[in-house]
């Protein structure tokens, strides 16, 4: 007899009761100025492009099963709507905010009102740098940070984001 499913069933599992388990999406979502990765101070954020980025993302949430959504804006306003329309369709989000991570309330309240688990991550070690970067409006509200571990900082986030995912 076919076993009920569990939490810790693999993707793509094909002796459960209920067959293979659906693939989870979650959104990647970029903030200001992330399009210019790899030419924009490598000294700082190294010179990985974000299509490289989005490449990496792909890799790590196959192994875990999971489908991307990777989006990237410059625009505040088209930030918070990625993560309402995110509410419903994905499983939780990866958010390197940019520079609003220092400014903005409106995309911490987004990140507040949907309900979903999201991963800030920050390429560079903002603790090491500017004193006005050392504030964050996203930390509060984010269930897990990744900061400072460059971009495999969002292998971090993707498999912290499964973790949770597997525990909920
Ligand atoms: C990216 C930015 O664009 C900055 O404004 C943040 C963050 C840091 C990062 O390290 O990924 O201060």
């Amino acid at each position: 007899m076919a076993a009920l499913r569990t939490l810790h069933c693999p993707p793509g599992c094909d002796v459960c009761l209920y067959g293979p388990m659906s693939e989870q999406t979650i959104l990647i979502l970029n903030g200001p100025n992330l399009n210019l990765l790899g030419t924009r101070e490598p000294a700082v954020y190294g010179h990985e492009t974000l299509a490289d980025v989005e490449a990496l993302c792909r890799e790590e949430a196959a192994r875990h099963g999971l489908e991307v959504e990777f989006l990237q804006s410059n625009h505040e306003g088209t930030l918070v709507d990625a993560l309402h329309a995110a509410r419903g369709t994905h499983a939780g989000v990866v958010f390197n905010p940019g520079a609003y991570t220092h400014t903005s309330i409106a995309l911490a309240d987004a990140v507040s009102g949907i309900e979903l688990p999201v991963i800030e991550v920050h390429i560079s070690n903002v603790h090491a740098r500017e004193a006005f970067r050392h504030h964050s409006f996203i930390s509060p509200v984010a269930r897990s940070i990744v900061i400072g571990a460059g971009t495999n900082g969002y292998r971090l986030g993707i498999a912290q984001l499964a973790h949770l995912l597997t525990e909920e």
